[in-house]
């Protein structure tokens, strides 16, 4: 297919105000009558034909105004139904479309999961229900009627509020009539329809409005749904309390399905959640779970505002309501738990993923020119560095602009299908900022570098520091222009507190933030008397990789004292990942490691100071990831090394810091029963990674104490942690204890996933094979996204040397797999694949081997699009 692009979009010819559908459930047989009011656009094309999108539909009949068209009136292709010459004024089109929703094994448009009839419709799955203009930019007032047999389907749910309901008199069905009088694009459409047990609760809104809110799921699994449902009301009385952001119906619901190819949809006033990030009880979900399931409930609750109310123009403005949503999550988590820690975790994710993303062949930015498929670009890039410009745009403007910029995008753009334009205006005019080069952050890819220099003067009594910037070429974009980017930074003094900053002139940089807008800078602090130890890029204030001529002694001393608690993490990090790049070459070159004395001492200061808070000590215990460590060395990466190193490293810790990590995990025993807040959930943090540290030196216990953990363990954050350390740690042990963890689950999917994850994620060479065993368990199906995420996924992104086997199996395990997926689950095949998007960066003899696999999935014949994207923008 061609590719679409930015640049020639064009408002719609045909506008559709009200879609008036009466559906009829039916497991293969589904009938789809669709009535809608249409009219021309006066911003569109005179004359223009009514071309309507549609994809694996059936059309049953079609009429206009009431009269059944003749079969020259309009034509049909597999992907459209035009009208040729319809008469141009306000017109009522009647479709009539068949479906069969067991058969739609690609969870686009409606199917089936376990029974139950659910749909999802972004980005174009509305067009697998019914022919339709669809494109964001099309709002139109819905109204639904669902019908279907009552034992089948006893709950029916719709967008808006339900308005009628009742029997089919001498049937066996029944109906309802669900109405929304919030114009909306057809990607925030939903139907729900099955046999679901509903958790209910009320929310008043700050004005007074009575809120029903119900959570549905599987029968049997309401009292799991209870700590979703809190996440809700909380998040709703956040969004009053920071964004002013009020819910707008009278009933708000959400159903968890088990089947579904992403996290959540924020369909208009019903929400529909893989159910991972629904349910949840002490015995089934990590705490790292019940994050999530705040994080993410939060996060499509929040698109009421930010994507419904005010949604895109068209696709490649996604990020518009992406980027902005994760930050209103974000910011919500952090405020509900520690901030800190919370932007220790999503500076981790965005390194791990978007820096990662940045770096290789499928780079693209914020708000991508062009795309083939736009399913491929639900990314990183697009909602975590999507989320980090907002943050910056907070940043440079401070609280008060921000907020005033966003009250005015609210009241302007209510109503609307938006574009990054319109959204930065708001903060422009709201703030009288000119943020022309600001933009760049939407249109430039590449994760911008800085480098640092700074030099103490005691003569005059100053501090110069150097700031050059740059931004690597990345795909279609070979240079690049100079970026606004915060710094936000502090001297550090030798007693550990942060001295004036006075810049040369007099001037203090406003919440010590400098503004870097030019490829290079010098700027002369006055009045320091003491050489200081700079703390840059404060709280990762800008996504940017930072290079300096700080010192090992200068970063312990940040480890230790710098105010700002996230830059105390990251010179800890910075050191440790110095380290493992040298390890990293030792290794490959047969020489002696090197001793990480500071490095050792710098965490055992964070173990040993009573002030700190646990999950923040368990952050600065955990070292750079494999991926982390081979995206930063960049090039000719050899995985085993990379693991031999780290593994070195955690070795050191372990036996070096024996008894304090052992002290540690005696002394931050939770007491009491279980509970996921963030203080208990971080005291297991940092037990569970004492554990591994100790485990892995064969120190302290560590295997010994593992397994009292299993055994004892009332809650899935303990069970699984101490599981997975016997796992890596303890082979002897292994087949015991996943046969156990088997016994007590096997009835319980989203725990089997975990069971499949843990063992795929194994660091031995026996791993592929088992994992190719596990393929053909009686529990394993490639129909479930979650199932398949949790074998392969995990294994392709969770297991770097197994993947990485030198002799390119795994890369062949993938490809088969891949392609085995294509035909069923197009979306979820290429999601898989993007696994294989560093390929470059390895040594040449895996190099060579994943290309080899690339190159077979782009010779096979039939690729869906969503495959065939990602593999030939991996090849160029
Ligand atoms: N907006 C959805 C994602 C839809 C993905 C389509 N392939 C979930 C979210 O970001 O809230
Ligand atoms: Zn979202």
């Amino acid at each position: 297919p061609k590719p679409i692009r930015l640049v020639d979009y064009r408002p719609p010819d045909w506008l559709v105000d009200t879609v008036d559908l009466d559906i009829g459930l039916h497991p293969t047989a589904t009938v789809i009558r669709a009535r809608l009011g249409m009219r021309p656009n006066p911003a569109g094309r005179e004359g223009a034909p009514i071309v309507l999108d549609g994809d694996e539909l059936v059309l049953k009949s079609l009429a206009l105004d009431g009269e059944t068209l003749a079969g020259n009136a309009y034509s049909v292709t597999p992907s459209s139904l035009t009208l040729l010459a319809p008469p141009q004024r306000a017109l009522t089109l009647e479709i009539e479309t068949l479906l069969d929703p067991s058969a739609n094994t690609k969870l686009m448009g409606l199917y089936r999961s376990s029974g139950t009839y659910c749909t999802q419709c972004e980005a174009e799955g509305f067009r697998r229900i019914t022919y339709f203009p669809d494109r964001p930019d099309v709002l139109a007032v819905y109204t639904t009627r669902i019908e279907a047999e009552r034992e089948e389907a006893p709950v029916l749910l719709g967008n808006g509020n339900k308005v009628e309901e009742g029997e089919l008199p001498g049937t066996t069905r029944h109906f309802a009539v669900w109405h929304d009088p919030w114009p909306k694009p057809c990607y925030l459409f939903a139907l729900v329809g099955g046999r679901l047990d509903r958790v209910g609760d009320r929310f008043v809104t700050a004005t007074g409005r009575d809120v029903e809110l119900g959570i549905y799921v599987e029968p049997g699994k309401a009292a799991r749904a209870g700590y979703a449902m809190d996440a809700l009301k909380r998040s709703m009385r956040w969004d009053e309390e920071a964004f002013g952001c009020e819910y707008d119906l009278d009933v708000f619901n959400i159903v968890a399905v088990a089947d579904f190819n992403m996290g959540a949809m924020e369909n208009k006033g019903l929400n529909i959640f893989n159910d991972k990030y629904v349910l949840a009880s002490p015995e089934t979900a990590t705490d790292n779970d019940y994050a999530s399931i705040e994080g993410i409930i939060a996060h499509e609750y929040f698109h009421n505002w930010t994507g419904n109310r005010i949604t895109c123009r068209d696709w490649f403005q996604l990020c518009l309501k992406e980027g902005l949503t994760v930050f209103r999550d974000q910011e919500f988590s952090a405020d509900q738990r520690s901030r800190p820690v919370k932007r220790i975790i999503d500076v981790r994710l965005l390194k791990a993923y978007q820096f990662t993303e940045d770096a290789g062949p499928l780079a693209h930015p914020v708000r991508p020119a062009t795309y083939r498929e736009i399913n491929n670009f639900y990314t990183a890039t697009v909602y975590e560095k999507g989320a980090e410009v907002v943050r910056m745009l907070k940043t440079l403007l401070g609280s008060e602009g921000f907020r005033n910029g966003m009250d005015l995008y609210f009241e302007r753009h209510d109503g609307q299908a938006a574009t990054i334009e319109d959204f930065l205006a708001c903060f422009a005019d709201a703030t009288g900022t000119d943020l022309a080069q600001f933009a760049l952050w939407y249109a430039q890819s590449g994760t911008p570098q800085l480098a640092i220099t700074g030099e103490w003067n005691p003569a005059e009594r100053s501090y110069r520091l150097d700031v050059e910037q740059s931004v690597p070429p990345t795909p279609g974009q070979p240079d690049k222009q100079p970026m606004v980017i915060p710094l936000a930074l502090g001297l550090v003094g030798p007693s550990g507190e942060d001295l004036p900053l006075t810049l040369a002139d007099g001037t203090s940089p406003a919440g010590g933030v400098l503004t870097v807008d030019a490829p290079r800078h010098s700027f002369v602090f006055r009045d320091v008397a003491e050489r200081p130890v700079p703390s840059l890029n404060r709280g990762f204030a800008a996504p940017v990789r930072l290079a300096s001529n700080l010192s090992s002694d200068d970063l312990v001393f940040l480890a230790r004292h710098d105010r700002d608690p996230f830059n105390r993490f990251e010179a800890v990090q910075t050191l440790a990942l110095g380290y493992l790049i040298e390890a990293t070459q030792a290794v490959r070159s047969g020489r002696n490691l090197p001793e990480p004395a500071a490095l050792i001492a710098a965490m055992g200061a964070s173990l040993a100071d009573p002030a700190l808070d646990p999950a923040f000590v368990g952050q600065v215990l955990t070292v750079p990831s494999e991926s982390d460590i081979a995206r930063e060395i960049g090039r000719d990466v050899d995985p085993d090394a990379v693991y031999a190193a780290r593994a070195t490293l955690r070795r050191a810790v372990g036996t070096a810091l024996a008894e304090p990590l052992a002290g540690a995990f005696e002394r931050f025993a939770a007491p009491g029963p279980y509970s996921p807040d963030a203080a208990s959930a971080g005291r297991r943090t940092l037990r569970n990674t004492c554990l591994s540290l100790l485990a892995e030196a064969g120190a302290g216990e560590g295997v010994a104490r593992a397994l009292g953990l299993y055994r004892a363990a009332d809650n899935m954050t303990d069970r699984l942690q101490s599981l997975m350390t016997l796992c890596h740690h303890a082979p002897g042990q292994r087949a015991e204890v996943l046969a156990d963890f088997y016994e007590r689950f096997r009835d319980d999917p989203l725990v089997l996933d975990k069971w499949f994850g843990i063992q795929s994620q194994i660091p031995e060479p026996g791993t592929l094979d088992r994992v190719r065993e596990l393929t053909g368990h009686p529990a394993f199906s490639l129909r479930n996204p979650n199932r398949v995420r949790a074998l392969i996924g995990s294994f392709a992104t969770g297991n770097p040397t197994q993947f990485n086997r030198a002799d390119g199996a795994g890369y062949d395990f993938l490809a088969d797999t891949v392609l085995g997926l294509d035909g069923s689950n197009p979306q979820l095949a290429a999601r898989l694949l993007g696994a294989l998007k560093s390929w470059r960066v390895l040594e040449e003899g895996r190099r060579g081997k994943a290309e080899a696999a690339l190159r077979r999935i782009a010779g096979t014949a039939g690729l869906s699009p969503d495959v065939s994207d990602i593999v030939t923008r991996s090849l160029a």
